[in-house]
């Protein structure tokens, strides 16, 4: 063994200064490696804008980590030498500062897990794998949370954090307002078009950012996205400060609003921070506490504040929670055995449904989509057209600037998708363009009519819909939430049903 320094690897999405592997090392005997590396820019190929977020968030995190003292060895991404992925980086780095061990906060996903576990017989020198604690469930407690139930169902999960953080709880150990959720009061339609609409900070470009930049636009032409409208923080200062917006502006209408759809409005009242919690910029149980205190203060009605920690203690825990349990093959599963290839207007935003045109022209420009326009945009129409579930999950991957597998995967193949049978959710996220038309303004626009379901101007999630049930009817009708649907398709004379059925292969043929 040397007497050189302790080696402290520290990756893209691990930009939280008093992360695992950090706490409690000395800055005076590490040092912190930061890479960036052709391998994680190209294993699938994110979108330009993701690169260039996550490349200048690291650049500023280094910055920091300095400034707090500590040694930090940064490789970056056109430095000669770069030998272009985590492993070859840390074998370098280990020659290069005869490093006696390494501790390293665990990686987010299995594929860069299975590097790290590889790297103590790999590089000869120990290896600390820290459990990464920025989350409020730890692997065993989810392990132990899934054992103990037949069915996995978020709402359950989601009441056990909340009693264990105490959020929106009395002091009597009850919830807050008597109900645990108030999602039935966050279904609003669209609001006329509101000139006092918040609107996510727009933050300047730093010289930091713009190297990044000129870098990613060269070296990236070939990816997904534009970077005309790069308007990501890059530090957790500016992450704080869109936090603030959100908190002031947002919040008090979030939850009303949470599933409405505006024509070239793609933020509403959404708040914008899922790439910089899943970075590290922000922590999300602060954030939480900070939406709880506005409720407490009367800044937030409670099914604005109730809904949004719901997202985030909840949901974001749950479905990561099911990606570390489900194991590495979870990504493999098609339930439904769905074989289409994905159309390539998912790359263009190039389709006369308007609805796809603007969710997917809005993932073009910004990196981001609301919750509702992947889940019942995108993922409803992949779901319904039955497109393989893995490119479905790559497109996912790829175009969203918060997009890491842990939550990604389980919200594609398990929410949307319905692609793991069930265990996510408990029945398909399938609607047709009703469910469009009451959410959003889309329908007025478009080249379709959304009451039609046969004819070549009829809107083709109808007949994509009714097409769907009937395929999958062996697998679903005996599904308990999807009886009334089936009542609905038994009940259709059979002239009917066979012009669906025409409708939606037709157009199914002719889908590039
Ligand atoms: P808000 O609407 O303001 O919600 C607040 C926060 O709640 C988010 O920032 C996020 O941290 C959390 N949240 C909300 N819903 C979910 C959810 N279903 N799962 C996990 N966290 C949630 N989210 C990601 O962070 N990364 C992804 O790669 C991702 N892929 C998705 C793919 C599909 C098919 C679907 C249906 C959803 C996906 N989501 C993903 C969840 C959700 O759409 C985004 O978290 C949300 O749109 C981010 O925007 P926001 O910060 O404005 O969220
Ligand atoms: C997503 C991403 C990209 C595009 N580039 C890098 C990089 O150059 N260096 C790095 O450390 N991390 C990057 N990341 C994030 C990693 O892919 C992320 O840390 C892993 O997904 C962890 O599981
Ligand atoms: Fe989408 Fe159909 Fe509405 Fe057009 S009519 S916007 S295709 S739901």
């Amino acid at each position: 063994m040397t007497d050189g320094p302790l080696l402290i690897p520290v990756l893209g999405d691990q930009l939280t200064p008093d992360i695992a592997s950090l706490r409690g090392a000395d800055p005076a005997d590490s040092v912190v490696l930061m890479m960036e590396v052709a391998d994680e820019t190209t294993y699938v190929k994110h979108h330009k804008a993701k690169i260039a977020f996550i490349l200048s968030a690291m650049r500023h995190h280094a910055e920091r980590l300095r400034a707090l003292g500590w040694t930090v060895d940064y490789v970056r991404l056109d430095d000669p030498g770069n030998e272009g992925s985590f492993t070859a980086e840390v074998a370098r780095a280990v020659d290069r500062h005869k490093a006696r061990a390494i501790h390293v906060t665990q990686a987010g996903e299995w594929r860069v897990r299975a590097m790290l576990e590889a790297w103590e017989t790999r590089l000869g020198i120990p290896v600390t794998l820290h459990e990464d604690d920025r989350f409020l469930c730890s692997h065993a407690e989810f392990d132990t949370w899934a054992a103990a139930r037949r069915q996995l169902r978020m709402e359950y999960f989601y009441r056990d954090m909340r009693r264990k953080t105490g959020l929106l709880m009395t002091a009597e150990g009850e919830p807050e307002g008597g109900q645990w959720n108030f999602d039935a009061d966050n279904r609003k339609p669209p609001p006329q078009r509101d000139l006092l609409m918040p609107r996510p900070i727009r933050f300047r470009p730093d010289a930091i950012t713009q190297d990044v930049l000129a870098m990613v636009a060269d070296r990236f032409a070939g990816h997904i996205g534009s970077l005309d409208h790069f308007h990501f923080a890059a530090t957790r200062e500016e992450a704080l400060r869109q936090q603030k917006r959100f908190l002031d502006e947002a919040l008090p209408r979030f939850g009303d609003y949470q599933d409405a759809m505006l024509t070239d409005e793609p933020f509403l009242w959404h708040s914008i921070l899922s790439p910089y919690i899943n970075i590290g910029l922000l922590d999300p149980l602060d954030l939480c506490r900070a939406v709880e205190a506005r409720y407490r203060a009367g800044k937030a009605p409670l099914n604005c504040a109730e809904g949004f920690i719901r997202q985030i203690i909840g949901w974001r825990e749950y479905v990561r929670g099911i990606y570390w349990h489900e194991g590495p093959d979870y990504g493999r599963r098609n339930a439904l055995g769905a074989t289409r290839d994905l159309p390539g207007f998912y790359w263009s935003g190039e389709t006369d449904m308007r609805c796809l045109a603007q969710a997917i022209g809005q993932t073009i420009d910004h990196g981001y989509a609301h919750h509702i326009q992947r889940l019942m945009i995108t993922g409803n129409f992949a779901l319904l057209a039955g497109i393989d579930p893995h490119q479905v999950h790559v497109w996912y991957l790829e175009v969203y600037a918060d997009a890491y597998e842990w939550v990604e995967l389980p919200n594609t193949l398990g929410m949307a998708l319905f692609a793991d049978g069930g265990l996510l959710g408990s029945k398909p996220y399938a609607a047709g363009g009703a469910y469009i038309n009451r959410m959003s303004d889309y329908c007025g626009r478009c080249r379709y009519n959304v009451k039609k379901r046969v004819g070549e101007d009829a809107c083709p999630f109808n007949a994509l819909y009714w097409d769907f049930l009937a395929r999958n009817a062996q697998r679903l009708a005996r599904n308990p939430r999807l009886a009334m649907p089936y009542r609905n398709w038994a009940r259709m004379d059979e002239a009917d049903k066979a012009a669906i059925r025409d409708r939606a292969a037709n157009f199914l043929d002719n889908l590039e």
